[in-house]
């Protein structure tokens, strides 16, 4: 009986604690997509003090390198439903990279800093100086693999961070 106690009011902390660090949201996603890599299986959105951080983790394993297509993150930021910018992750003949962009791709705003904390996941850091953020961002996550796209999540998208 104790013990359960103890166990809830934990549970109650953690949930108080983490309230104000809050600008976090992961969205789960299925291993729908047999031998895409890049299968999402979890994908966090956090914005820490001007900066937006999307973390992609996959079902598999891969490696960095020309095979590794990339990873869009689309972002609705402001006034309408459109998608205003887009974290991207990619690779050109200099190393893999990531940044903050227009929604093409076309138009780098930011470059952002690329890091695999395991084999399964690749996060990016971007700085959101130079964008309007004037409402809970929409977003979501599109990663690419032999021509096979997998959305996280899978219909519409994420509200908030
Ligand atoms: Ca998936
Ligand atoms: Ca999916």
């Amino acid at each position: 009986m104790r013990k359960s106690c103890h166990v809830v009011l934990v549970a109650t902390l953690v949930g108080i604690i983490s309230i104000p660090a809050a600008l976090a949201l992961q969205v789960s996603d299925p291993d729908e997509l047999k031998m895409h890599v890049l299968d999402a299986r979890t994908v966090k959105l956090e914005r820490p003090k001007g900066k937006l951080s999307i973390t992609f983790v996959s079902w598999d394993s891969w490696k960095t390198s020309s095979a590794f297509n990339p990873i869009v993150t689309q972002l609705d930021t402001k006034g309408t439903t459109n998608v205003d910018h887009s974290l991207r992750f990619g690779y050109s003949p200099n190393g893999a990279y990531c940044g903050l962009y227009n929604p093409s791709g076309s138009v780098e705003i930011a470059a952002g800093t690329l890091t695999r904390p395991d084999s399964k996941t690749a996060k990016c850091v971007a700085p959101t100086a130079k964008i309007d953020i004037s409402k809970k961002i929409r977003w979501r996550v599109l990663s690419t693999y032999a021509s096979v796209t997998d959305h996280a999540p899978n219909t519409g998208f994420a509200v908030g961070t």
